[in-house]
């Protein structure tokens, strides 16, 4: 079996010169070789990759997963900034208040929750190639219904909202595809990441359309901190459709699959028709951002466990960020995944 590989282009367009962490000046690790690595690696194996770069900035149904105040904050500034300036918002709204101030780089701290999201020029056109992307890849599975799909992109998405941007995230590719693929079916998005998808729970909280699962590190002492304990199961209609599953930082292959083993029974207890999963890759004990214990090799496991659900499944590229070992960790995950 092939697995059709639909890659965002223009990604390398989004190229921070830095990121505040800690308040301290440090290298972007949300940078363009991520991808690059994972591509030159794929592109060895054309048997079983078929690679479709997308072009593309179109994301037709993105206003019903973000708001517009966000799309126009995003409009703005990209016309604001020049060529080789970037931008960090540095005061927050916190409530979130309705006035926004006339200065765009003032706005910005309405939509931020942190500092290592920085904003350039050509970010937007970014992110909506990535999104545009994911769209397509969704679009794909409803047409052949038992294909696999690999959403190759970044910046990432999950850690954004409705409304607001952060953790290297501007819009929300998974939530995009998963937009589409609901109105078709049940969808489940299972979130690997290192980190809790966020973002991605607040936009499907109170739908029972989109079940979200995530598997992440201690929210008590691992990034966005504010979201992400087993207390969170959806509101409303929703209620029960959100599933919070949290490791420590010292989790090891064997402690990660058993608590996979528990979000996938949990999937295959509800009538799903689509799988979406969030594919972070920075669980490997090597990241530089994430902190868990993982080996390259329980990529592979993780993706035969989860093909056993045996649904149309599209992967979505997110967070992993050891430059040398990021594209071995995919593959082995999609080869894996194929069995
Ligand atoms: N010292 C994703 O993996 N930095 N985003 C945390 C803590 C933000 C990760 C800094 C990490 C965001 C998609
Ligand atoms: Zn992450």
């Amino acid at each position: 079996m092939k697995i059709e590989v639909y890659f965002s282009v223009y990604h390398t367009l989004h190229n921070p010169p830095f990121e505040l962490s800690r308040g301290k000046q440090q290298e972007y690790f949300e940078n363009p070789q991520r991808l690059k690595n994972i591509l030159k690696i794929l592109e060895q194996d054309p048997e079983v990759f078929e690679i479709h770069p997308n072009f593309s900035t179109n994301v037709p149904n993105i206003k019903e997963v973000h708001s517009e105040k966000l799309l126009k904050f995003y409009a703005e500034i990209s016309k604001y900034l020049s060529d080789d300036d970037y931008h960090i918002p540095d005061t927050f709204a916190v409530p979130k208040i309705s006035l926004l101030p006339e200065d765009i780089t003032k706005r910005s701290g309405y939509f931020c929750f942190d500092s290592a999201t920085p904003i350039t020029r050509r970010t937007f056109s970014a992110s909506l190639n990535a999104a545009s992307t994911v769209v397509k890849a969704a679009r794909k599975i409803l047409t052949d219904k038992n294909k696999i799909v690999y959403a190759a992109v970044r910046p990432p998405g999950h850690h954004a909202g409705k409304d607001y941007f952060g953790g290297y995230c501007y819009l929300n590719n998974s939530a995009l595809g998963a937009h589409v693929l609901s109105k078709k079916g049940r969808v489940a998005i299972l979130d690997i990441d290192y980190h809790h998808g966020n973002g991605t729970q607040e936009i499907f909280f109170d739908s029972d359309r989109v079940f979200f699962v995530s598997l992440h590190a201690n929210p008590a002492y691992a990034f966005p901190y504010f979201w992400g304990y087993p207390e969170e199961i959806g509101e409303g209609p929703g209620e029960g459709w959100n599933l919070n599953i949290v490791l420590e930082d010292d989790a090891d292959n064997r402690a990660y699959l058993q608590k996979l083993g528990y979000a996938l029974d949990a999937i295959s207890k509800k009538d799903i028709d689509y799988l979406i999963i969030s594919l972070g890759v920075d669980t490997l004990f090597s990241d530089p951002v994430g902190g868990m214990m993982l080996t390259e090799h329980i990529f592979e496991e993780m993706g035969r466990e989860i093909s056993k659900l045996k649904l149309p499944t599209l992967i979505v590229q997110e967070g992993g960020y050891d430059l040398t070992q990021v594209g071995k960790c995919v593959l082995n995950f999609l080869t894996g995944f194929l069995g």
